[in-house]
């Protein structure tokens, strides 16, 4: 009798979880780390860039700027966007460029503990999970400057050919799930995150 009782209630507490959750939300797992440059496994999504895009501004020089939004986990809701802007080639004596990421929704960006503004330089296959550190704000991927004096000013960790990636946190309804992405100066090369199984 005992056993029958058992078997009663955990069927009716299923019932209940299942019922109570209609918007998706109790029988799926994520999982709660990726490895930056991860590209299969552990349910990660990776998209690749192909060919490499080197971002380009529309009508430029007209306009001197683009937006570059990117959907991680492919729901069909952007994540993250690229900020890409030039200056004016008319300004004589002085130019330069830069690219930003910026945060959409409640996702994060992972900074840099010496620069917080600045998007942090991951190493290839290193963890990124919720040890690093998060920002919802816009951050810096790199900028350079030059002034006809030969002076010249570089911001960022992405300002070269490194193998490194920036860190990416969705935060979503009931999870957070971690991917990267690849670029380097205005080059954007792909991007990767964990999505979550289970869920039909
Ligand atoms: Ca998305
Ligand atoms: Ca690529």
């Amino acid at each position: 009798m005992r056993k029958i009782v058992l078997v009663i209630c955990s069927v009716s507490l299923l019932w209940l979880a299942i019922s109570c959750n209609d918007d998706e939300a109790a029988y799926f797992t994520v999982y709660s780390f990726i490895l930056a440059g991860q590209k299969d496994g552990n349910s990660t999504l990776y998209t690749d860039v192909v060919p490499d895009d080197t971002l380009k501004i529309p009508g430029f020089p007209d306009n001197l700027s683009m937006t570059k939004p990117l959907d991680f986990d492919n729901d069909g809701a952007m994540d993250v966007e690229l900020y890409y802007s030039l200056s004016n080639p008319y300004m004589l004596g002085s130019g330069g460029s830069s690219l930003t990421i910026i945060p959409l929704d409640d996702n994060e960006v992972c900074t840099s503990d010496a620069e917080p503004t600045w998007a942090d330089a991951i190493i290839f296959s290193d963890t990124i999970n919720k040890s690093d550190k998060w920002s919802d704000s816009t951050a810096l991927i790199y900028s350079y400057s030059w002034q006809v004096n030969g002076l010249y000013t570089s911001k960022g960790y992405f300002n070269n050919d490194d193998d490194i990636y920036i860190g990416i946190k969705l935060n979503k309804k009931g999870y957070s799930a971690y991917g990267w992405l690849s670029v380097n100066r205005a080059i954007l090369k792909g991007y990767a995150a964990t999505v979550p199984y289970g869920l039909e």
